[in-house]
């Protein structure tokens, strides 16, 4: 299990301008000939020996050089070292053998159901064929697919140049795709596979060839993605003047993938979940997943194919990037809040306590075991803020030019985050060497605020202090550039105020303080009466921003800030401070600060104003695992009760109101995917949740719900409220839910979450859920729905006192160890916080976390999280 570091980068001493290869499919085993036409490296003096990268899956039938065959080549680890050459040009020639179908570790090439697919980023590709597998060498590939006449669709990268019949009841397709790329965007498909069609016709006129590939029974489920494709296509058009390059652009959606979806060279693989939608089947956060993964993906050939990253520490350079385009995106189809919110909630929820465990990184990480650990919420989501805190900093119109730079300067490039931050620094002026620290220092910063008011005067100072808790590997952290987006709110007019100010660091136009130094005081002038700031509008840097604010300003901030995010925020603070102080037993400040809740509640309760999807998401209250971050030790037990005790007595005391919205959320149209519903539905099923646990006989409203509704959002919404009743007639709508779904794969999933996360689940439940004909451990969509969504999402089922959900999950990890470790090391997650519980938690998770890392042959991904978790 050793380390690679970023420091020990060094360019390729061999370079492959083009790789040919014949991939034969047979009933029980593939057979990969590859000709890899290469050459030294002209930047390098020296190029020693030749080596290439040939994983375990991949059995050598036999290799050569211009013709001469190497005998013994030495094969270490997963390296196949040959002598060096000295040729200008040179051709390598090699064959192989692979067992598609019996590779659980979905990487390489494998068997999905009735298909055969690739999965290659990171490292996957030395699992199909001996190559230099890493980012920075790029080639032209040509790919010839030959298989049994039945698997109809032969696919790969590009366009296709031909196919025909062969002997034997077999035939062939061949692919050449002209974009120089890296092995890790090779894909090939082959299957009995049906295509829904569509074209696009770019800015310049150009048309588009559009297909997306499914098996037969999937194809009534394929015209929302389609629709979202060519919404992203025109997108990336407008915003960023990124057309689109081949012919033809395809999809295929797959049943077994370890993650969302892959953007190989136009041919993007996608989990089914990812992709597959249709009114009756879908629900609204499923749409808008689809539709931003799908927008992700394509993106991506900009951002990561046409421009690529030169080794996997500058991951985020494409990930967070795209995130952050894609993110984007979602904000200008429909609304620019709610999506800020929804992202916000992600990264302070999970990417605040990676931060903040043993994992911690920077988003360009220094070393890494097992690099698809790093495919995290880090490098993605606060890599997406960093790039944001760019687009604040530079403005809409120079960030612009800098992404035009960045794609014109480095096309058919591997690049590095300097490269890309350096276009960003070129054409703004602005200077962001202290900026770079984004990338290099984990852990989430501080930004401490106070303020004083002087009445003659009329100026409020706000005295800003910045600091960074120390992570592993970084003791003592350098100050972050840091966008603070403010502004004021009248205590008496309660009305937004204008100031003005001075200070160099403050851009009046957008209203954003740059903190650059350690500490730091903003003097802000004509202010006419006393203010409550509103800070971090927007959440405009991914960190934690403290003001003493009374319940009174927060309540204040939630009802009439003009920035709605903040409202939002407002509230999410007043409500983690009165879990906090529940949690700690502080009474008389709890109950003070649960009176400011519950009066904040009903106001927004009362505003008619209010887009419904922003009141919905005001009204939630901070999930448990964030709650969890303020304060330590937690007891996931005591923190359940208080959690579930507050939301029982805010749905009491204001039932009425609950009912009144519940009423008047009540669908009166047909479904339809867009946001006003989408809002709608949210409200009436927060209303709903308030009503089961108001009353008794709350559940019948959820009863009634689930009979009446036409459609997944409300009837699932309603099934997953009424399991906190779990009676008899709730065992029926689940069993009659399952009759009606139990042939779509899509719903089969989200019907296990909600038995999973059934309140009352056990580690007994969920074993037997196992033996659920649904249930299959070779996919990991059936793993995530019923292991993930037990142990991530029932904390009173996870934390059972008897200790038998960590067992639980100890077990699940090896056993999938032995089948797919990308998600056994995923499942490690819960483990990672083992020190914030209290002592007995403690003691149970140390004991299975030791268990877990007792056997040899553990893979890199589960030693990696398990060994640094103990450290
Ligand atoms: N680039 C892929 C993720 C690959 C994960 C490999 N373990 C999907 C995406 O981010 O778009
Ligand atoms: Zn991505």
């Amino acid at each position: 299990h050793q380390p690679i570091r970023l420091q020990d980068y060094a360019p390729p001493a061999y370079l492959v301008d083009e790789t040919h290869l014949c991939v034969q499919i047979f009933d029980d085993h593939a057979l990969v000939e590859a000709r890899l036409v290469m050459r030294p490296n002209p930047a390098l003096d020296k190029h020693g020996a030749l080596i290439l990268n040939a994983g375990d899956e991949v059995t050598l039938e036999h290799i050569e050089v211009d013709g001469a065959a190497v005998a013994d080549p030495v094969r270490e680890g997963e390296s196949l070292i040959l002598p060096a050459i000295s040729a200008s040009h040179f051709e390598v020639r090699s064959r192989v053998r692979l067992l598609p179908d019996q590779n659980t570790r979905l990487e390489g090439l494998y068997r999905s159901g009735g298909m055969y697919c690739t999965q290659c980023e990171a490292e996957g590709f030395r699992q199909i064929t001996p190559y230099p597998d890493r980012p920075d060498v790029l080639s032209v590939f040509t790919t010839r697919v030959e298989a049994p006449s039945e698997y109809d669709c032969l696919l790969s990268n590009g366009n296709p140049v031909g196919m025909g019949p062969l002997e034997n009841n077999r035939h062939f397709a061949e692919w050449h795709d002209p974009f120089p790329k890296p092995s890790y965007l090779f894909a090939l498909v082959a299957g009995v596979l049906d295509c829904t069609e569509d074209s696009f016709t770019t800015a310049s006129g150009k048309s588009v060839d559009l297909k997306l590939y499914t098996e037969p029974h999937n194809r009534h489920k394929t015209r929302f993605a389609l629709e979202a494709l060519k919404r992203a296509m025109r997108w990336d058009e407008q915003v960023y003047g990124r057309e689109y390059d081949l012919d033809l652009f395809m999809i295929v959606a797959v049943d077994h993938f370890n993650m969302g979806a892959m953007e190989n060279k136009g041919l993007n693989i996608f989990n089914s979940a990812c992709v597959l939608a249709d009114e009756s089947s879908t629900t609204d956060g499923g749409f808008e997943l689809i539709e931003a993964i799908v927008a992700h993906e394509y993106f991506h050939n900009w951002s990561g194919n046409r421009v690529t990253c030169r080794d996997w520490f500058q991951l985020s350079l494409k990930e967070g990037f795209t995130v952050f385009r894609d993110s984007e995106f979602t904000a200008d189809m429909h609304a620019r809040a709610v999506k800020r919110m929804d992202d916000v909630t992600l990264l302070r929820t999970q990417q605040f306590a990676e931060d903040a465990g043993p994992m911690a990184h920077p988003i360009r990480p220094d070393s890494y075991i097992e690099i698809n650990n790093f495919y995290t919420l880090t490098v993605y989501e606060k890599g997406a803020e960093v790039v944001r805190m760019l687009h604040t900093l530079l403005g809409a119109e120079a960030f612009r030019r800098g992404s035009d730079l960045y794609f014109e300067r480095f096309d058919g490039q591997a690049v590095t985050v300097e490269d890309f931050v350096a276009c960003m620094a070129e054409v703004s002026g602005i200077d962001l060497t202290q900026f770079r620290r984004w990338y290099e220092q984990a852990g989430t910063p501080r930004v401490d605020v106070t303020s004083e008011y002087d009445v003659a005067a009329q100026t409020l100072t706000l005295h800003f202090a910045q600091s960074c808790p120390a992570t592993p590997g970084q003791p003592d952290k350098a100050p972050f550039h840091i966008p603070v987006k403010l502004g004021l709110l009248g205590r008496q007019s309660r009305l937004p105020l204008s100031f003005t100010t001075e200070h160099s660091g403050f851009d009046a136009a957008n209203q954003v303080f740059s903190l650059r130094a350690e500490e730091d005081s903003l003097v802000l002038s004509d202010v006419t009466e006393p203010a409550v700031p509103s800070l971090l509008r927007d959440f405009s840097a991914p960190v934690v921003c403290d003001y003493p604010y009374s319940g009174e300003d927060l309540k204040l901030l939630v009802i009439a800030d003009d920035n709605s995010f903040n409202r939002w925020s407002a509230m999410q603070t007043l409500a983690t401070r009165t879990l906090v102080a529940l949690v700690q037993q502080a009474a008389g400040e709890a109950d003070e600060l649960r009176q400011t809740l519950l009066s904040a509640t009903s106001a927004v309760l009362a505003d008619g104003l209010l887009d419904p999807a922003v009141k919905a998401r005001i009204l939630q209250l901070p999930a448990q695992a964030y709650i969890a971050e303020q304060y330590s030790p937690v007891d996931p037990l005591q923190l359940d009760q208080v959690h579930t005790e507050l939301r029982t007595w805010l749905a009491c005391e204001l039932a009425a109101e609950w009912q009144q919205v519940l009423s008047a959320t009540r669908a009166d149209e047909p479904y339809r995917f867009e946001h006003r519903q989408a809002g709608r539905r949210a409200l009436h099923l927060c209303a709903l949740a308030a009503t089961v646990l108001a009353d008794d006989s709350g559940w019948q409203a959820a009863r009634e719900l689930f009979e009446r509704a036409d459609n997944m959002t409300e009837q699932q919404g309603a099934l997953r409220l009424w399991s906190q009743v779990a009676n008899t007639e709730w065992d029926t709508a689940m069993e009659q839910f399952w009759q009606r779904w139990k042939s779509d794969a899509q719903v089969v999933e989200q019907w296990l979450g909600i038995c999973a996360q059934r309140p009352g689940m056990t580690v007994a439940g969920v074993n037997q859920l196992m033996q659920h004909e649904a249930f299959s451990w070779d996919n990991p969509n059936r793993v995530r729905s019923v292991i993930g969504a037990f142990v991530m999402r029932n904390p009173r089922g996870f934390h059972a006192a008897d200790g038998s959900g960590y067992r639980f999950l100890a077990d699940a990890i090896l056993k999938l160890d032995g089948m797919n470790p990308q998600i056994a090391a995923r499942l490690c997650t819960p483990f990672t916080q083992w020190r914030r519980y209290v002592p007995a938690v403690q003691a149970a998770m140390q004991a299975e976390l030791e268990r877990i890392l007792a056997p040899d042959g553990l893979s890199d991904g589960v030693y990696e999280i398990v060994s640094k978790t103990l450290q």
